[in-house]
């Protein structure tokens, strides 16, 4: 299960690195590059979806991972509409940061008996939005404002009512193709206040804010854009997270 391979990581503060794939914008000759590295480097998950992606391109991409890739796969869905069997699991994420009913639950109830249907592990997530320095597609096609980067306790307090609510695992992000990643000081305190595992997304492109974002208590890095701009980056992030826990970042080189 998912679940335990990441309960088992945080608990021996193995820092994780899972590879974000978008089927709208991910062709097929640069998925082959993809797999290839991330096999190479074992990297911890392949991450599946994005804010427009039809079904089948879901599962065609999936199908592709698994035909070529032992390494787990969790759907990261931007709609009800992207599920499928061939994953390992699917963060069921609730957009706790905006205030749309659609991405709080509307899309979950639409998504009941399919993802019932579909024997996918199930992973409730608390999915907070902060502002990223642009606005991403995520925020758009939501309808959702990102929490400003200065409001720690604004972003502390919305991922512990998740928490509170149930959820069991806390993705903080600031969106697909970000020019800024999540402030430190929100990654260190939401892990303190919270203690639930923590993915951190959006706007990471080199391995030293990797490495910045693990040591400061994120469990899982999320990149996207960066490996599809260059895949050979896969295996200098991979390291730094991996080391993460070393005292500074300059001591690796
Ligand atoms: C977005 O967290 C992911 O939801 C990854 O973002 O594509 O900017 O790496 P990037």
């Amino acid at each position: 299960m998912i679940k335990d391979i990441l309960s088992n990581s945080v608990s021996k503060q193995e820092k994780q690195l899972a590879v974000l794939i978008d089927p709208d914008k991910t062709q097929p000759a640069d998925l082959f590059g993809l797999i290839k590295n991330a096999n190479a480097c074992n990297v911890d998950y392949f991450f599946v979806g994005g804010s427009h992606v039809q079904h089948d391109r879901i599962d065609d991409v999936i199908i592709e991972l698994k035909s070529h890739s032992e390494l787990p796969v969790v759907i990261f869905p931007g709609s009800n509409k992207q599920i499928s069997k061939h994953a390992d699991a699917i963060l069921l994420l609730s957009l706790i940061s905006g205030r749309n009913p659609e991405y709080l639950i509307g899309q979950h109830v639409n998504a009941a008996f399919d993802l019932r249907e579909s024997g996918l592990e199930i992973l409730p997530t608390s999915y907070l939005l902060v502002d990223g320095g642009k606005v991403t597609s995520v925020a758009y096609v939501s309808n959702t404002i990102p929490i400003p980067r200065d409001k720690k306790d604004l972003v502390v307090g919305t991922a512990l009512a998740g928490k509170m609510l149930g959820q069991r695992v806390t993705y903080i992000d600031t969106g697909s193709g970000a020019l800024d990643s999540v402030p430190l000081d929100i990654i260190s305190s939401v892990k303190v206040e919270v203690g639930l595992p923590l993915i951190i997304g959006g706007g990471i492109r080199t391995p030293e804010q990797a490495w910045q974002i693990c040591n400061a208590g994120a469990d899982v890095v999320v990149v996207g854009n960066a490996f599809e701009e260059d895949p050979e980056l896969l295996f200098d992030i991979k390291s730094a997270v991996k080391s993460s826990t070393h005292a500074n970042y300059s001591n690796l080189k």
